[in-house]
């Protein structure tokens, strides 16, 4: 089954995605997402430039061979845009594959270990009243796990409070990135009264969860997951950044809260020592920047053994392409946690044409061959590329910050 045509397609509906179209001598046609929020061009480029041209005339089956001859022949290993660009190739050829047998790729994982996939989806707010009018919305359409996040008084920008419109919530924008100014200490004394909020209006019926952002010591994350405890996160996400995996150990000692990391990882050497010394509960790995599908169950497997489970990124900047090859590798895995679902912008939805479903809180990736994803083409050449950039963070006293 030999690869005839491999092309990457930058568009914006709604916001940037970079996709990769890989067509076969049999007329199948596998796509992938290569989506690097901010930085999409250098993804488009690494693919265009350096991979496309070398999948043409490869056996399109053959895709653990083909994952190894992108990582190990490109000398220069990890990090972000490569390991999204291989993701990219990866997913595409798990969707030939499964075209080609006529199944959906979770069963060629090894089928369904569970009935659905659950998913968490996004609350937010400017005050804590719009954070719990937000929150019940997201319990009214039937999720049983809710991230919450609410502006921090004092602070003019705060992470992951969405639109007044409540469309989907997009961080990245402008020509340049925008500067927030960030205080931990008020951040510190206000997130255990926004947990008590949510738990005093909602009880504890429903998973509570929260995300860091990469923001805190490791000293100041053990203090955060220890007065949280009375309010039972369901986790705190990245309490601190994960480049020093053994800072975690400082986190442990402070702390049974539970922690999540990973959704900037690209490789399973990233969360290797986490995984294996359990500092942590969840790891957040996504399949279109770790490596695809092929890699991401290796991450998975490894996490199995440790007692981690998964609870893969699913951002509104990883496309429905990156959603239904996660929610076909959750549905297979034994260790499975919890899926991220913000959804998608309307436009993004008239180009990709998907096949999940989302009832009750759960999902299902849907029973077509392959991932179950079309992509228009047509359609996204009416969105053109359009520059924008994640913000970057600044303390008052104007040192530059985690984001
Ligand atoms: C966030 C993301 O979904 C999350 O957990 O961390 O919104 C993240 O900020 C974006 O994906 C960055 O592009
Ligand atoms: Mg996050």
């Amino acid at each position: 089954m030999k690869i005839t045509d491999a092309r990457v397609v930058v568009s914006s509906p709604g916001r940037n995605y970079v996709t990769v179209v890989i067509e076969t001598e049999d007329g199948i046609t596998g796509i992938g997402d290569a989506t690097l929020n901010g930085r999409e061009l250098a993804v488009a480029s690494y693919l265009r430039d350096h991979v496309c041209p070398l999948l043409i005339g490869r056996d399109a089956r053959r895709i653990e061979d083909t994952w190894q001859y992108l990582y190990k022949g490109a000398y220069w290993r990890r990090g972000p845009v490569t390991m999204t660009a291989i993701a990219a190739v990866d997913i595409a050829l798990w969707d030939i594959k499964g075209k080609a047998a006529g199944m959906p790729v979770y069963q060629l994982l090894g089928g369904a270990a569970r009935e659905a996939v659950m998913v968490y989806g996004h609350a937010s707010g400017a005050d804590l009243q719009e954070l719990c009018e937000d929150f019940q919305r997201h319990l009214d359409q039937g999720y049983k796990a809710v991230r919450a996040q609410a502006a921090v008084p004092g602070l003019e920008k705060t992470y992951g409070i969405g639109p007044a419109d409540r469309t989907v919530y997009e961080p990245a924008s402008g020509s340049a990135p925008q500067e927030d100014v960030w205080e931990t200490s008020a951040y510190l004394d206000f997130a255990p009264k926004m947990m008590e909020c949510v738990r005093e209006e909602f009880g504890y019926g429903v998973h509570l969860l929260h995300d860091v952002h990469h923001r805190l010591t490791p000293i100041e994350a053990g203090r955060l997951g220890a007065a949280l405890e009375p309010y039972r996160p369901f986790w705190i996400e990245d309490p601190t950044p994960a480049e020093d995996q053994s800072a975690f150990r400082l986190i442990r000692q402070h702390t049974t809260t539970p922690i999540a990391v990973g959704e900037v990882f690209n490789s399973i050497w990233d969360c290797q020592q986490l995984i294996t010394e359990r500092l942590i509960d969840y790891i957040r790995t996504s399949v279109s920047h770790t490596g695809g599908i092929t890699h991401l169950r290796r991450v998975f497997s490894l996490a199995e053994l440790y007692g981690v489970r998964s609870g893969s990124h699913g951002a509104g900047d990883l496309s429905p392409v990156s959603l239904a090859a996660a929610l076909h590798v959750d549905l297979s895995i034994p260790n499975f946690g919890i899926q991220e679902y913000m959804g998608h912008r309307e436009q993004a939805r008239e180009v990709f044409l998907t096949s999940y479903t989302f009832d009750d809180g759960y999902m299902h990736p849907g029973e077509a061959p392959g991932l179950g994803v079309e992509f228009d083409e047509e359609a996204a050449a009416a969105y053109p590329y359009d520059p924008k950039y994640l913000p970057v963070n600044r303390r008052l006293d104007g040192t530059v910050h985690d984001w």
